[in-house]
């Protein structure tokens, strides 16, 4: 089966890639799992929904995921009903930070993933593979949720990646890049959005310096470091500093 990753970009001209890390490193994982998987990325500023299903998604997928945040959550719903009408065999599943916030009358029979995307994704897709047929899907993953099973609670993630980035997608531009050397946040304030995980897990160290030269081989200009335990662990980020400067 055919799987598309819809991610959505903005403000190009401020961060100059319409690559999301979530994208790359989710497109890598599955890749590595066995699942053919290209990346579609798609401008949301006056994003004409219609053409872009019928050009980039009708008779070339046979199931699409998109990554939805608080700037996508007024489009994710109207992309997906436009891929019902255009495209009614493919089946869509969605995640990203703003799932926890998902209105189920905005939608119709799309499968939603809570928290980190990696191995709950490979289930669901093998679930859709698989005609359905497992009873027992919705009941065996918790975080994962449909109209028809809308109950859904957070599941302890473990930290999951196989291959490094750049394995498969490497024509990704060379003007900047989002790059994370950590997940979760140790404080879990009560207002903050980024709440997909419990824990804070660190990237192995030996791994990350494989990613960096791979960056540096790439000679991406910029590039952007997701991690909000760096000030916590010096010597860590002393480490992955002195990468940096190899
Ligand atoms: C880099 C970043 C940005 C970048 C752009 C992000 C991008 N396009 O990729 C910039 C600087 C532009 C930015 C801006 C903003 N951001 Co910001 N940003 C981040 C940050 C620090 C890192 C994102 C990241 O790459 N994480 C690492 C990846 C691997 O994790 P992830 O994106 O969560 O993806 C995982 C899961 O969510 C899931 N997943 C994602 N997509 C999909 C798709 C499918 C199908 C599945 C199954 C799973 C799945 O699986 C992934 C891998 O496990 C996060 C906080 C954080 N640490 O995550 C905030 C965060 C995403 N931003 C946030 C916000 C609010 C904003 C702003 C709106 C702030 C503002 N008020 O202006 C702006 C507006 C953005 C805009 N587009 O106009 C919130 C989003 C909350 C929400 N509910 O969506 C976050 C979570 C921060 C927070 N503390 O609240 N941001
Ligand atoms: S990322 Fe910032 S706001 Fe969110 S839990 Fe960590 S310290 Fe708090």
């Amino acid at each position: 089966m055919r799987f598309a990753l819809i991610t959505y970009y903005l403000r190009l001209s401020d961060y100059p890639t319409r690559y999301s890390l979530a994208a790359l490193r989710l497109g890598e994982y599955l890749n590595s799992s066995g699942i053919d998987v290209d990346l579609v990325p798609v401008a949301l500023v006056d994003l004409d929904f219609k053409q872009f299903v019928k050009e980039n998604i009708a008779g070339k997928y046979d199931i699409v995921g998109i990554s939805n945040y608080v700037w996508s959550r007024k489009a994710t719903p109207q992309i997906a009903k436009i891929i019902h009408e255009n495209a009614p065999d493919v089946s869509i599943i969605i995640g990203g930070p703003e799932v926890r916030y998902t209105n189920l009358d905005l939608y119709d029979d799309e499968i939603f993933i809570l928290g980190e995307g990696e191995e709950s994704l490979v289930r669901a897709i093998h679930y859709i593979e698989n005609g359905k047929k497992d009873k027992d899907f919705f009941q065996n993953n918790p975080n994962i949720f449909d109209k028809q099973h809308p109950e859904r609670e957070m599941t302890k993630e473990k930290l999951l990646y196989k291959s490094p980035l750049f394995s498969k997608f490497r024509d990704v531009g060379t003007e900047f890049l989002y790059y994370e050397t950590s997940r979760g946040c140790a404080y879990n304030c009560g207002y903050c959005g980024f709440r997909n995980r419990e824990s804070v897990e660190l990237f192995d160290l030996d791994f990350v310096e494989e990613e960096i030269k791979r960056i540096g081989n790439i000679g991406f200009k910029e590039v952007f470091v997701v991690d909000a335990n760096l000030g916590g662990t010096p010597k860590r980020a002393k480490k992955i500093m002195r990468i940096l400067q190899t």
